[in-house]
């Protein structure tokens, strides 16, 4: 298949490391080619290298409970920066505790995310998802 580049990274203050290598290997082996910027991420930085790689996708993780005030305006920098249509995908655990989940989707869904996960989502879920939205046969 051909090649597709995702940007994948953890966003803020966040260093919880373990999640991201095991993203970053299975989308690798799931035909991808993944820029890993890990931990502690500003949004520039997601948006910096997804420019320099030409990446069709930013798959955002956020495991310590700030995902919603991290990601809050990416979207509107990623258009900014003529990003325009770029997939953004996010995952982990991200806002804090327990919360109804469809809330939670719907507030990230209007922050301008394509695809939110809730916790514990396998990465097969995500690759299956990104080959359909970068149309990968
Ligand atoms: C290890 C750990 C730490 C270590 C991190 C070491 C390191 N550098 O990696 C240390 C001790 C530093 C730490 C610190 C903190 N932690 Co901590 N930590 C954990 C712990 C125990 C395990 C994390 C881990 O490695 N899991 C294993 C990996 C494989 O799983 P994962 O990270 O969840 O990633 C998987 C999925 O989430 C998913 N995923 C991740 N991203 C994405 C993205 C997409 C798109 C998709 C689909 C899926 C996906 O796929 C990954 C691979 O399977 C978890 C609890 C837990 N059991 O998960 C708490 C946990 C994540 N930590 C938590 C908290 C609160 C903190 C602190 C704020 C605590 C504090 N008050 O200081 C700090 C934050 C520090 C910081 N600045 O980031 C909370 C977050 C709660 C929340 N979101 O509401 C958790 C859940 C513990 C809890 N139950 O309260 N932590």
């Amino acid at each position: 298949m051909e090649k597709k580049t995702i940007v994948l990274g953890v966003i803020g203050a966040d260093c919880h490391a373990v999640g991201n290598k095991i993203l970053d290997h299975a989308f690798t082996n799931a035909g991808f080619n993944v820029i890993n910027i890990g931990v502690l991420s500003s949004q520039e930085d997601f948006i910096n290298a997804a420019i320099e790689t030409k990446a069709e996708l930013i798959c955002v993780s956020s495991l310590y409970g700030q995902g919603e005030i991290d990601c809050r305006g990416l979207r509107e920098k990623c258009d900014e920066a003529g990003l325009k249509g770029i997939k953004l995908f996010v995952g982990g655990n991200i806002v804090v505790g327990k919360q109804n989940w469809p809330d939670v989707e719907q507030r990230f869904k209007a922050m301008g995310f394509d695809r939110v996960y809730p916790p514990g989502t396998a990465p097969e879920v995500t690759i299956e998802d990104m080959k359909e939205v970068l149309g990968v046969k």
